[in-house]
């Protein structure tokens, strides 16, 4: 090949060479842009419908065995504090062999009516779900010593990944 061709057709090749390259790489890379976004979104998606799920789930509380004399337990009602998001459903289920309540209010100012189970005995339970956010002290009028706390988040704050 002669150089005079070979300088003739560098020219030629050059937008060629250049037209190419953009067609294979900046078309491709906008696509797997817009799909990593579609990805991202989907599991942003997927993570939020987990956590909601997850977080929908019952709460168990125990009255275990001995709750209201045995002094060794701290939790008279097990766990004795916990936060749940709105919608909630918590399942008390008494393990002792003496009868309990929950009721909600406390000791100080009495049952306040917005929750109660009367008397469970022995492997009775209760469930109560809270659709308003608060907080909810509950205790047992039998034994007034025995308090808890349930807490209802707001849905709201429940924390998300921001952004991609
Ligand atoms: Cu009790």
């Amino acid at each position: 090949m002669q150089i005079s061709t070979v300088l003739f057709t560098i020219p030629l090749l050059v937008p060629l060479l250049f037209l190419c390259l953009a067609l294979t790489t900046a078309m491709p890379s906008h696509q797997y842009l817009s799909e990593m976004t579609a990805h991202s979104r989907e599991t942003q998606q997927q993570e939020r419908l987990q956590l909601s799920q997850q977080q929908s789930t019952n709460y168990n509380i125990v009255i275990p065995m001995g709750a209201a004399w045995r002094e060794v337990i701290v939790n008279r009602f097990d766990p004795s504090n916990v936060t749940i998001p709105v919608g909630s459903e918590v399942i008390w289920s008494n393990q002792d062999k003496l009868s309990h309540t929950v009721t909600s209010g406390n000791a100080s100012i009495g049952a306040d009516g917005k929750f109660n189970s009367n008397v469970l005995r022995l492997q009775d339970s209760f469930s109560y779900t809270f659709s308003q956010p608060g907080r909810y002290s509950y205790y047992c009028i039998m034994h007034p010593w025995m308090n808890g706390m349930v807490t209802v988040s707001d849905s709201d704050s429940i924390p998300m990944r921001s952004g991609i």
